[in-house]
């Protein structure tokens, strides 16, 4: 038994995420750390929201609320819309809560003292009407390569080129529209990477070899550049406070932490809130490697536009402490899945957001759909029809359909029990074979995190079964023979639980109605070898002895129409 820790990428707080943030991130996660529960290890899946930072602000302002107010009503709309997908998270929290504030703080504090932190001078764009400073991608202007009216600060979508918010011909504020604008000089602490490089250069070295191909090419691409001091404080009002000594810093009273800085902090923020929140566990043997943490894996997953900022920049701050904290182990990173030919868009709310997705079908559905075609070797595209093949296929078709028939027959023939006469021949043997193969190899997928192919071998497990029984054909032989008939139906309900059994990490609910109605113990549904089996047909019909009672569970899946397609489309867009 291993000790995971496991982290998703804290999904931010300006509402409800769309379906390529859940399969980037908080869904992945949720898949192996079941898989990872099943398989028999102690697991500790982390997760909160990210509430810092001006998009807060603005969110807030919007919705007529103080941001306070704004974060807390989110967070719990989040939380709910997690559950309602069945993320298993051991804990939810908050980056705007005080044990991750602590815990910035003395990141800063300790960095200072260890030579890393160095008070700077910069320009940056004040908007008087605003009252604030623009962070650059809310300032516009005029840009000066190309005379692009709309150019934002930090980059102009016209040509591309990467730009100092100072450097706009005639800057407004993208916030108010105002054009009263000013260059002021604002003090701001800064993280002193370049130091840090060589150390950095050696973590990641270390870990490459696991690393899939998408995380390494981002962190080396970041170390070939060159890492640069990084200003780690901002001029706002919301976020967590600069201390020095444990008193507010001079000069700093109206700035506070970026919130790249102190989100990557909450992974462990969240886990003393969780250790809080549960009677005063010990989070230490999670985190601290001189306090039991040597023995974890931590795994943290992530889209790919977070790799950097977790192979780079939150290893600065770690190993930049000198104390003795877990630094990632495997880093599973995810490329974009897109709304058709486009991208999935927060801000212009383009796709399918996941309050909605629940509105028309229950989780396991899209976790379903998500995981098969999780983007990860290259983008995918989400398309209505797509989920539907999908959905009707591989749910309804090859496990609802195989699931319904079996047990209804065992209930109609067999009395609902699990038949015992007869003897195993050659279907039996074939099918044996097949799961002699196919088991291990799922087992491996879900090893090395390779999803799609988790949820490709899950269904061909589960189609192989739909050719047994189409060989067997039970309900044909018991015209001649009820000993193959039961030989069939035996073997076919031992198949339903074991279907059950490896749909547990990504079909949660429908699996525990499968185990339930069958009446598979607890302790008999774990995805170890020695109760999976590696199929020989001893395990095979090893699960449900003969004579058990078993019920018929409540259907599992219903077909999606055309005319559900059609409706999806005219409200969602997409076609
Ligand atoms: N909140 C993801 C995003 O908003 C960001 C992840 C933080 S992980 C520490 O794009
Ligand atoms: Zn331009």
């Amino acid at each position: 038994m291993a000790r995971i820790l496991i982290t998703s990428a804290l999904p931010y707080i300006n509402g409800v995420k769309h379906l390529g943030n859940l399969v980037g991130s908080m869904l992945p996660a949720d898949v192996y750390a079941r898989y990872c529960r099943a398989a028999g290890h102690e697991v500790l899946f982390i997760c909160a929201t990210d509430e810092h930072g001006t998009p807060a602000e603005l969110a807030a302002i919007e919705a007529g609320q103080t941001v306070a107010e704004y974060c807390a009503e989110q967070h719990d709309i989040q939380k709910t819309v997690g559950a309602g997908f069945s993320l298993s998270f051991d804990h939810f929290g908050r980056s705007s809560n005080p044990q991750n504030r602590k815990l910035t703080q003395h990141f800063c504090e300790v960095l200072e003292a260890n030579g890393l932190i160095e008070e700077r001078t910069s320009k940056q764009v004040y908007s008087v009407d605003d009252k604030r400073f623009l962070p650059d991608r809310y300032v516009e202007g005029t840009c000066p390569n190309c005379g692009y009216e709309k150019a934002r600060g930090d980059q102009c979508d016209n040509c591309g080129t990467l730009l100092d918010p100072i450097q706009l011909i005639t800057p407004y504020s993208s916030v108010s529209g105002s054009r009263n604008v000013e260059i002021r000089d604002t003090r701001h602490l800064y993280l002193l990477q370049t130091q840090m490089q060589d150390q950095v250069r050696a973590f990641v070295d270390a870990r490459a070899a696991n690393w899939p191909n998408l995380t390494t090419s981002i962190a080396y691409k970041w170390l070939d550049e060159g890492l640069i001091d990084r200003s780690i404080t901002r001029d706002l009002s919301w976020g967590i406070p600069v201390t020095q000594n444990g008193k507010p810093r001079p000069g700093f009273e109206e700035k506070v932490f970026y919130v790249w800085f102190d989100a990557p902090i909450e992974y462990i923020g969240a886990t003393v809130e969780w250790a809080e929140a549960n009677g005063g566990k010990d989070w230490e043997r999670w985190w601290r490697t001189d306090k039991g943490a040597h023995d974890v894996t931590y795994v943290e997953f992530m889209g790919k536009d977070n790799v950097a900022f977790h192979t780079v920049s939150f290893p600065v701050t770690i190993l930049g402490s000198k104390e003795p904290w877990k630094l990632v182990d495997k880093l599973k990173a995810f490329n974009w899945l897109n709304w058709y030919g486009g991208k999935f868009s927060t801000s212009q709310k383009r796709g399918v957001f996941m309050d909605k997705a629940l509105e028309l079908l229950p989780g396991d559905y899209w976790r379903w759909y998500l995981m098969a075609n999780a983007p990860e070797s290259s983008d995918t595209a989400f398309t209505w029809e797509s989920f539907k093949a999908c959905v009707n296929s591989d749910l309804n078709d090859v496990l609802g359909n195989f699931v319904n028939r079996i047990t209804k027959y065992a209930a109609a023939r067999f009395d609902s029990k699990v038949p015992e006469g007869g003897a195993p021949g050659e279907h039996e043997a074939w099918m044996a074979n097949e799961l002699a193969i196919r088991l291990p190899a799922l087992i491996g997928y879900y090893e090395a995190m390779e999803f799609r192919k988790a949820a490709a071998e899950t269904r061909a497990i589960w189609a192989a079964g739909n050719e047994y029984i189409t060989k067997a054909a039970p309900w044909t032989a018991y015209k001649t023979s009820v000993e193959l008939a039961a030989v069939g139906i035996r073997t076919g309900l031992n198949l339903v639980a074991l279907f059950g059994i490896i749909a547990q990490p990504i079909l949660p609910e429908t699996a525990k109605k499968i185990l339930d109605a069958i009446g598979v113990p607890e302790d008999r549904r774990s995805l170890k070898p020695v109760n999976v089996g590696t199929g020989d047909y001893a395990t095979l019909l090893s699960v449900l002895p003969v004579n058990m009672p078993i019920n018929v569970p409540p259907q599992l899946f219903t077909k999606i129409e055309d005319a559900q397609v059609a409706d999806w489309t005219a409200r969602f867009g997409g076609g």
